[in-house]
């Protein structure tokens, strides 16, 4: 008696390698340019970084978290099929002779092993990221991107290994049978391009239900873009005061900003702030959690304050946050960062008071930075030696 099925009992002639070889095309390709600004996302992230990050384009790390959320979305449908149309390879028999076969039929399933894994994990915990839902205890960031390299180091095995096959379906038609197992003979009401263009349209709903959490004028249809548009000025709140323990008295009348450089501390008050010169600056907030939002800030030149306080340009800053407790409550900016015209400690969104969850005193907006280092309730500027 069988306990497992066997892959002879698989019939449908959609499971084939002509089918998967091509949804894997398109798998391999947002698989690539999620991996790709994946890494672009944390090394933005880095506390300390070799190479600074680059300030310019401004929407740039909008367009590449952008693309991550949406291209690691994209993924779900794409792998639910892939994996629908080779898992019955999962009940094929194990080579019972020739070491030199058992071995590589064990190391390719091992690495196939490997790749659904990290796959499935990679893309449950971003799909659950994105709706600001940590049911963990791990680090979602470090953990995330140790296994997008061996979900990488996987793919290209796999990749390898099947390339002889890949080539060979990709350049026949869909429908021919090379390739097949000697049972998936049966039809079925759908044809393979059929399938195949159900996938993609599958896909392309799914890119359109998220993508307007980063493109406005998707926001209609983007049913499941988790946030968009609400909030104040229309940028919606990560983190409220509430939830961060920002209390009235931490921001009334008494409240000061400190720069502290070359050992001396320089205060401002709310008052010092708005007497110095004022800009405006266009720049969005794009949040690692896949949602993005443009706002006309206005507030102090980050480098006007420091000069009014002293501190010579070139060097980083330690920015902290009156908040006392949170993974972000403080961060570097990078000397780049913080000599471009462009930084302000902002005091005011789109002309109105910043509302007390956006930041209020006031908050830091850079060109180029990932949202989590866009600190808010700003209590204290370092620069550094
Ligand atoms: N002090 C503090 N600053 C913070 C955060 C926070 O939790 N605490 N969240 C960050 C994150 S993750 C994002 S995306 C932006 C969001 O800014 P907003 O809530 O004003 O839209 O603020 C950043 N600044
Ligand atoms: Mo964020």
């Amino acid at each position: 008696m069988r306990l497992a099925p066997s892959s002879e009992q698989f019939t449908s002639r959609l499971r084939s390698a002509h089918v998967a070889a091509r949804v894997g095309l398109w798998l391999g390709v947002c698989f690539g340019i999620c991996f790709v600004t994946g890494l672009v996302s944390h090394y933005a992230q880095e506390y300390q970084q070799p190479v600074p990050f680059p300030t310019s384009p401004a929407w740039g790390y909008r367009l590449t978290q952008g693309l991550h959320v949406v291209t690691g979305t994209a993924t779900i449908p794409l792998l639910l099929v892939k994996l629908w149309t080779v898992y019955p390879n999962l009940f094929a028999g194990f080579p019972r002779r020739g070491l030199g076969r058992m071995a590589v039929t064990a190391a390719e399933r091992a690495s196939i092993a490997v790749l659904v894994a990290s796959a499935i994990f990679l893309l449950a915990t971003g799909l659950v990221n994105t709706t600001r839902w940590y049911p963990w205890e791990f680090s979602f960031r470090s953990t995330h991107y140790a296994l997008a390299w061996v979900g990488i180091g996987a793919l290209v095995v796999h990749i390898a290994v099947k390339l002889p096959v890949i080539r060979d379906v990709l350049l026949g038609d869909v429908d021919d049978d090379d390739h097949d197992r000697p049972s998936a003979t049966s039809e079925g009401s759908l044809s393979r391009r059929g399938l195949l263009r159900t996938t993609w349209v599958a896909a392309g709903v799914t890119v359109l239900a998220t993508a307007g959490a980063t493109v406005p004028w998707l926001r209609q249809v983007s049913v499941l873009a988790v946030r968009s548009g609400e909030g104040p000025a229309g940028i919606p709140i990560n983190r409220t005061a509430e939830s961060a323990r920002i209390t009235d008295a931490m921001v009334g009348p008494d409240y000061r900003l400190t720069v502290a450089a070359g050992g001396a501390e320089t205060v401002f008050g709310r008052k010092d702030l708005v007497a110095l010169p004022q800009r405006t600056e266009r720049l969005p907030i794009a949040c690692v959690e896949g949602w993005s939002a443009t706002g006309d800030w206005t507030g102090v030149r980050l480098r006007d304050l420091l000069d009014a306080a002293g501190a010579a340009s070139g060097s980083d800053v330690i920015v902290r946050s009156m908040q006392e407790r949170g993974p972000f409550t403080v961060t570097r900016l990078p000397a780049n960062f913080v000599d471009d015209p462009r930084t302000l400690v902002a005091l005011q969104l789109a002309g109105r008071e910043l509302d007390l969850d956006h930041g209020y005193p006031c908050r830091l907006i850079a060109p180029n930075r990932p949202g989590v280092l866009q600190t808010k309730w700003l209590q204290r500027l370092e620069v550094q030696a």
